[in-house]
């Protein structure tokens, strides 16, 4: 497949295994899974033409990893990112001491005065590093940076899960763990 058509594939199959199922005709289960064969049918059915090839190197190829095969490769789910209700199952761990979320300055205001909230998610998402964090902020606009007191949180009993490709979640994040915004340098 070409770059553009990977990118289109990884946009729709998003659209489907995390916000709207019943676009492709299908159900997720309660750990978010769809059956490899059903998505297909249904991709058909919905007009968009997905090989299980173009679908295997859609999950390898795709920059943050966002989709995963179960290991028979029978099933398929959106690792994280979802509006539908599902429990991923990802295990409660303990995170780094400080983690890293990056939003866009018009948001400020709200962020500041009632923390970070998941808005249409599930979860807050939170980065690694500082890099990733730019990056997520940059999709909006000039990305500006906010470190998350992560440890702290955690240790005042907070619960935080990694997923599967290296983000974090949280429910909230308290305007308290927050450190001052910071603007990256381009
Ligand atoms: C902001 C992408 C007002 C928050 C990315 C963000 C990430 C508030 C936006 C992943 C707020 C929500 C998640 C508050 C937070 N008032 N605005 N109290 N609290 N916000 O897309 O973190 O491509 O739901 O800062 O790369 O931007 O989907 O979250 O700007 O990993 O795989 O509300 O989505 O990955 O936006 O991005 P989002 P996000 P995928």
């Amino acid at each position: 497949m070409t770059t553009g058509e990977l990118v289109c594939a990884s946009r729709f199959l998003a659209r489907v295994l995390r916000h709207d199922p019943a676009l492709a005709g299908l159900r997720l289960d309660p750990q978010g899974w769809a059956g490899v064969d059903d998505l297909l049918a249904g991709c058909r059915g919905a007009g968009v033409r997905l090989t299980r090839a173009s679908l295997a190197e859609v999950v390898e190829t795709n920059d943050k990893r966002r989709f995963a095969l179960s290991p028979d490769g029978t099933r398929i789910r959106a690792q994280q990112g979802h509006s539908v209700d599902v429990d991923l199952g990802w295990e409660p761990s303990v995170p780094p001491a400080l983690l890293h979320h990056g939003t866009v300055g018009r948001f400020l205001p709200a962020i500041t005065a009632e923390g970070l909230r998941p808005m249409t998610r599930h979860d807050v998402h939170l980065s690694r590093d500082a890099e990733t964090a730019r990056r997520v902020g940059a999709r909006r606009g000039a990305p500006v940076v906010f470190t998350v007191a992560a440890g702290r949180m955690h240790a005042d009993g907070h619960v935080f899960r990694a997923t599967g490709n290296g983000v974090w979640l949280v429910a909230a994040v308290p305007p308290e763990y927050l450190g001052a915004p910071v603007t990256p340098s381009p």
